[in-house]
């Protein structure tokens, strides 16, 4: 047997610290995704787009890691997730901003019903923990939900294509005019 150095001063019940596991995999899925994404968009000319994504993919690896902080210091310990069945290649960069919102809005369910959990079980300091994630998936939604919307409001036919990328390097001032005082 390994032997451990610190006595963990367990704070968190077995299922919260699997509930947490599975919200890593889901920042983990967000970074492997978007990188996928970035790198599509970086082949095909969109260069916003493909920065964009690249930086993105970085913050979702920091979520992931704020999660393996909070789980070791509470006694638990963090999995590297497995993740595989990455998609590579997309049909248009329409697909690539609609996706983005749907996983957007997955990641949002499931904060939701891991804060419903920790809530119901009376574990605040997750709880409390956990309140960063909200603020910060109504950030996402915002950039992602505005990220589709471009679509529609400049058209890809003519330079359509070609101004939508341009505007995509604007999404994250787009979101601080829109949610002042929340996020980072
Ligand atoms: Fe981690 O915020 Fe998106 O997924």
């Amino acid at each position: 047997m390994v032997k451990q150095l610190v006595t963990p001063k367990r704070s968190l019940t077995e299922e919260t610290e699997e509930r947490l596991n599975g919200q890593i995999m889901m920042e983990g899925l967000s970074s492997a995704r978007y990188l996928s994404m970035a790198s599509w968009c970086d082949t095909m000319g969109y260069v916003k787009s493909a920065d964009f994504l690249y930086r993105h993919s970085e913050e979702e690896r920091q979520h992931m890691l704020k999660l393996f902080n909070y789980v070791n210091n509470a006694g638990g310990h963090a999995l590297q997730p497995e993740i595989s069945g990455i998609k590579h290649k997309f049909n248009s960069l329409r697909e690539v901003f609609e996706e983005v919102l749907g996983h957007e809005l997955e990641v949002t369910e499931s904060i939701n019903d891991l804060v419903e959990h920790c809530f119901k079980i009376k574990d605040f300091a997750s709880f409390n923990f956990l309140q960063w994630f909200i603020t910060e998936q109504r950030e996402e939604e915002t950039i992602a939900r505005r990220a589709v919307e471009l679509f529609d409001i400049i058209g890809e036919e003519g330079v359509g294509l070609w101004t939508i990328d341009q505007e995509i390097a604007k999404l994250e001032d787009f979101a601080v005019e829109q949610l002042p005082n929340e996020g980072e």
